[in-house]
């Protein structure tokens, strides 16, 4: 793997990093990506599984989902590229995650300045009070529960297709994009909208956007540089070229 120079340079002069990320920087700890091959869009439609009519029709079988995805996640953890991520944090002034994944690996792998744009898997509230409860609270839990407060539909704490984005935490992370002086994009197809304007957002603001990923996406045409490989590999790579 071949890394410009340039990169390296700017990486070694940088005081704002951005790192936004998709299901891609998950996929080396075992959790299914959405579209690419084996992706879990293959086999569920995203409007019945990820969506509030979907949960609303089938509560039973959304809430089923999210709890089979809990449990692979009980069972792995974060990989060499969400270390390397919370490694450059000792070395760059400003490194921010900017994540369109609700896995919480960023957390676990000890990033300090998260930014979820779809909500997180370990939460959950109420629909109608809007109590929150951790995912702990219905381990083994198979069927859509209740809330013990009004007794109202319990949700997972993730923004669905066709709901708004958390607007305080999209905003910032916009604004953070545009001051960014390097903006990777890791492990994303990039078709997801607003998440998907970030990249865009930091490209107008001057930042240097660099693409990591297995193959090329929507946006492989407009970065400033493209590293094709795995994150897993190509981040922990760059964590030691830039130490050199
Ligand atoms: C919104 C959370 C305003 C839940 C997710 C009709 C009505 C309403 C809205 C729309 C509409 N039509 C279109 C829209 C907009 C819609 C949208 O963008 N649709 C797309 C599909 C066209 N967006 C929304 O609905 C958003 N809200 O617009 O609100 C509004 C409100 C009301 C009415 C109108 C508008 C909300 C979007 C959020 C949906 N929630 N997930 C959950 O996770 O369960 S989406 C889901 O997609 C995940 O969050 C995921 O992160 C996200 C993006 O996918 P990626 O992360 O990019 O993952 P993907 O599998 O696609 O790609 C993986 C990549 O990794 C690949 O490129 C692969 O090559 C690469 N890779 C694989 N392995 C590796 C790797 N790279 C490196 N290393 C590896 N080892
Ligand atoms: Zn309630």
């Amino acid at each position: 793997m071949e890394f410009p120079t340039e990169l390296i340079e700017k990486l070694k002069s940088a005081k704002s990093v951005l790192f936004f990320t998709g299901a891609g920087i998950s996929a080396e700890s075992g959790i299914d990506t959405f579209r690419g091959k084996g992706g879990l869009w293959n086999k569920m439609k995203p409007q019945e599984l990820a969506s509030f009519d979907g949960f609303m029709s089938n509560p039973n079988l959304v809430w089923e989902w999210y709890q089979y995805r809990r449990k692979i996640l009980k069972g792995t953890g974060p990989n060499p590229g969400h270390l390397s991520i919370a490694e450059f944090e000792k070395y760059i002034d400003t490194v921010t995650v900017v994540t369109q994944n609700v896995d919480n690996l960023h957390f676990r792998a000890g990033s300090s300045h998260i930014l979820e744009l779809h909500g997180n898997i370990e939460r959950n509230y109420c629909i109608d009070c809007k109590t929150y409860y951790g995912m702990d609270d219905f381990l083994d839990v198979d069927e859509a529960p209740k809330c013990s407060k009004c007794g109202g539909m319990i949700r997972p704490d993730v923004v669905w297709f066709g709901e708004n984005l958390p607007q305080n935490i999209f905003a910032e992370a916009e604004e953070i994009a545009k001051q960014s002086d390097i903006c990777f994009v890791v492990g994303t197809s990039a078709v997801v909208y607003p998440a998907a304007y970030i990249p865009k957002s930091a490209k107008e603001g001057g930042s240097y956007v660099v693409e990591i990923n297995i193959e090329p996406t929507e946006i492989t045409n407009s970065v400033d540089c493209s590293l094709t490989g795995k994150s897993g590999e190509i981040l922990p790579k760059l964590l030691e070229l830039f130490l050199r």
